[in-house]
């Protein structure tokens, strides 16, 4: 990120905690009699995952990959976390160091992590304009915009599934005049944020899609109208976007504002869920637990924040480790702003989550099956279907193709359809396509030849113009 803040010891509007040692205390023991009766772990109301799960929540923490074999922090991570947020590992630049060639492995390795330990994962950054890798730094207009548009499909098509909330868009708002950041992304266009999320929901129907950005804490800064104002107009357009991210990453020069509880409410109320994404609060001791406890406080006063993210576990951890920002010390202990932070959790909120919670814009609110399923039912004998799924924008889509095949399966496979006039395929993945435009025949590569008998394999193209939809013809060997 651009801005330059000044280091400070924690939040001049930070408010004093209301509660005593008392009531903390009593509230303490009422939620171990409570998980006594109800809990399924038995660490309920003793770490911060367990403690935010009874709130109906999540607690997370940015994770770098190669930390992994660190066992001090894994034994942090494992035992207080229930989200992760890979800190750069998902990043384009990480994703997609050449163009066309994707590489998963270190983001693997934290999603495989949360998996095998039961935690959900954030999805950060599909489309940003920093940590891009030179290829896209390179690239302007439409090169550039197709560039994004395959990008978030790859990157959010692998990920199918596994992920519970990405950030679409990251960071997208200047830091002053309520206007967008000039960036390369931004010069393709000022729709390239809405064709983004459209490109995700394609991609991954079932995560929710958010947008993220700092300094978009204070309801009266000219930012945070600026985000609140597109946000309201997506809604207002069907844009499918389901959540706001705010980073609040807290300073002297940026301060924990007492408004916060109050944007976060404005924000839910146009129809969208609230995180907290990469929080860090800088200072020490009391001061810094309070803010700490205030900002946890905030988020359980608003019914559709649904959870918190710390962006990294120990301060030697932290990206502004000089400014101490996060809840265990270098050597792994429990910061007061630990404490403030499990007494808060543990004290609960004002307002609880619903228990169903549909969002406006559909994804499903339980975990999607990894791979959508077909629309039309698969053929009884030989042969293949072919079901088209079209993502339009103004002047291009995306085309994605699930191919079915009978009950004999298939060995080699091709899928033929007619491109509306005027359309034009600039790219295509996993198949072969014989045209670019009029009749099209796309043929299985190497990889995907075989279809067990009822399965299926998913190719997808991209274009400018209007694209096909519907059904296509499909043959089998
Ligand atoms: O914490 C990340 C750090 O390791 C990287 O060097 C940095 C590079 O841009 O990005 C940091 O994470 C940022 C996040 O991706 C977006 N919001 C601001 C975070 C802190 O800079």
């Amino acid at each position: 990120m651009d801005k330059v803040l000044a280091r400070g010891s924690g939040s001049p509007n930070a408010r004093p905690g209301p509660r005593t040692a008392l009531l903390s205390a009593v509230a303490g023991v009422a939620m171990i009699a409570t998980t006594v009766v109800v809990a399924t772990s038995a660490s309920a109301g003793t770490t911060l995952g367990a403690s935010a799960a009874e709130q109906g929540r999540y607690f997370g923490t940015a994770v770098a990959a190669y930390k992994l074999s660190d066992s001090q922090y894994v034994g942090i991570l494992n035992r207080e976390f229930n989200m992760v947020t890979p800190e750069n590992e998902m990043k384009w630049d990480a994703t997609e160091p050449s163009q066309g060639q994707f590489s998963f492995s270190s983001a693997d390795r934290i999603v495989n992590h949360a998996q095998a330990n039961g935690m959900r994962v954030r999805g950060h950054a599909l489309a940003w304009h920093s940590q891009q890798p030179g290829w896209a730094q390179n690239l302007s207009g439409s090169a550039l915009r197709q560039a994004m548009v395959n990008h978030i499909t790859q990157v959010a098509t692998y990920y199918r599934g596994k992920i519970y909330a990405w950030d679409v868009v990251n960071e997208a708002f200047a830091d002053s005049g309520g206007v967008r950041r000039d960036s390369n992304l931004q010069r393709t266009g000022d729709d390239w944020i809405e064709v983004a999320f459209r490109t995700a929901r394609a991609a991954d129907p079932g995560a929710k899609l958010c947008y993220n950005d700092y300094n978009t804490d204070n309801w009266t800064w000219a930012k945070t109208q600026a985000v609140y104002n597109m946000v309201k107009d997506f809604k207002a357009r069907g844009v499918p976007i389901d959540c706001v991210g705010f980073q609040s990453h807290f300073n002297s020069g940026s301060p924990y504002p007492s408004n916060y509880r109050t944007t976060l409410q404005n924000f839910a109320a146009l129809g969208v869920d609230v995180q907290i994404t990469e929080l860090d609060i800088e200072g020490s001791g009391t001061t810094q637990a309070t803010t700490y406890g205030n900002v946890v406080k905030d988020c359980l006063a608003v019914s559709r924040c649904n959870g918190i993210t710390v962006w990294g576990i120990r301060d030697s951890d932290s990206w502004r480790s000089s400014g101490t920002p996060l809840l265990f010390d270098g050597n792994g202990n429990k910061k007061p702003a630990y404490t403030a932070v499990l007494d808060a959790l543990n004290a609960g909120g004002t307002t609880p989550p619903p228990t169903t919670a549909p969002p406006t814009t559909a994804p499903p609110t339980t975990p999607p099956p990894t791979t959508a399923p077909p629309t039309t039912p698969p053929p009884t004998g030989n042969g293949c279907t072919a079901t088209l799924t079209l993502n339009q924008w103004e002047g291009g889509f995306v085309t994605s193709v699930r191919v079915t095949a009978g009950a004999a399966g298939a060995n080699g496979w091709s899928v033929t359809l007619t491109l509306p006039a005027g359309a034009s395929i600039t790219n295509t993945w996993s198949a072969q396509p014989s045209a670019t435009t009029g009749t099209v025949t796309f043929r299985n590569v190497d990889y995907n030849v075989r279809i067990a008998p009822g399965g299926y394999t998913d190719f997808g193209f991209q274009g400018v113009g209007t694209g096909p939809s519907g059904t296509a013809t499909c043959t089998a060997n």
